[in-house]
């Protein structure tokens, strides 16, 4: 069994009616939309609310923003955070694993929480939870909720899931047993698998903003070695996520973004799968989170891939506690070539 009885039990029981808020993580990816739009389509029909929002801080990636254009969905409750101005009565937050994901709902009380991170800084707050950071995608989990409570969908949303579980499980890559039942229980339902492919890869080639972020990125990196692995730290605007994964492809094993947002940095990782496995540990959650404690800031997430704002508008900083927790994790940390990003993000605007 995927969730606990108990959790399901107790999230149905906190369905009152009232005036609902889903809320997901910032710039919502496909997992995070297809899960709670589908949540949303849940909670009207238990609670008969007509009230059910689904609020996206900084609106939706361009993956998600194209695939939902292309489903007979019209969402008039789907808003930005910044263009909401109601109130709710209860609030869910779907597939965000810390509060500085949340946007201008950061501060969030007693919320029901979605979600499926393997490090997540949300769960000691919320009042309930569906969560397994066994997941691969929150997807899986409300695909779930849906199949016990054998709710009938429309094929839209079906596909919708499918899609999420496509995206966060990168094409199957890192699908399981449970993946691959969840999605055949999906596609006999009537979502259409086909179309939730071609909707997701129609979206890869890349933009002229993207390939310059990506080489800016290759042209600033400055190289590190832990143990016998290698570290690679950047200093980007925008574009992290391709941009961290064309350096592991290139032949990092850990790759770090920074980029400068208001009075600190975002800091992304990922890290690549072969390093997890051999270490044992969710690395890029644990270093997210290490240095959200150590330089102030919220920060969580997978194994493979995490995301953190760092209240620090020092890069030296970021370096040095990069430093201490490799060599406590690791036993060494030593410079390669410090290369370009330290000089890149102390420039300040
Ligand atoms: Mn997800």
């Amino acid at each position: 069994m995927l969730l606990p009885r108990l959790d399901i039990d107790e999230f149905l029981n906190a369905l009152t009616p009232g005036k609902y808020c889903l809320i997901t993580h910032r710039n919502a990816d496909l997992d995070a939309l297809a899960s709670a739009l589908v949540l949303r389509e849940v909670i009207v029909t238990l609670t008969s609310s007509n009230e059910v929002y689904v609020i996206t801080p900084d609106g939706l990636d361009a993956t998600s923003r194209s695939f939902l254009s292309n489903l007979n969905i019209l969402p008039n409750y789907l808003y930005e955070d910044v263009e909401f101005n109601k109130c709710c009565n209860y609030y869910v937050v779907v597939d965000v694993a810390s509060k500085d994901q949340l946007g201008r709902f950061n501060a969030l009380e007693n919320y029901i929480l979605v979600d499926h991170h393997e490090v997540n800084t949300l769960i000691s707050r919320a009042s309930v939870k569906l969560y397994d950071p066994k997941r691969k995608s929150t997807s899986e989990i409300v695909a779930y909720l849906i199949l016990t409570l054998g709710m009938i969908l429309r094929d839209e949303y079906l596909t919708l899931l499918i899609g999420g579980i496509l995206h966060d499980s990168r094409f199957l890559h890192l699908a399981d047993e449970t993946t691959f039942n969840t999605l055949a229980e999906l596609i006999r339902l009537g979502g259409d698998y086909v179309k939730a492919r071609n909707l997701l890869s129609k979206h890869t080639s890349m933009d002229y903003s993207e390939r310059i972020a990506r080489l800016k990125a290759m042209s600033r990196i400055g190289i590190y070695k832990a143990d016998d692995y290698v570290v690679v730290i950047t200093c980007i605007g925008a574009y992290e996520s391709n941009a961290l994964k064309s350096l592991l492809d290139n032949g990092a094993d850990i790759s770090i973004a920074l980029t400068r947002r208001d009075e600190g940095f975002r800091v992304t990782v990922r890290v690549g799968e072969d390093v997890v496995s051999r270490l044992g540990k969710p690395l890029a959650g644990l270093l997210t989170s290490y240095l959200a404690d150590e330089l102030g800031g919220s920060g969580g997430g997978h194994s493979l891939a995490s995301g953190s704002y760092i209240r620090c508008r020092e890069p030296e900083k970021i370096l040095k506690a990069l430093e201490l927790f490799f060599k406590s994790l690791l036993g060494s940390f030593k410079t390669v070539d410090n290369g370009r990003w330290l000089e890149e993000c102390s420039r300040y605007g």
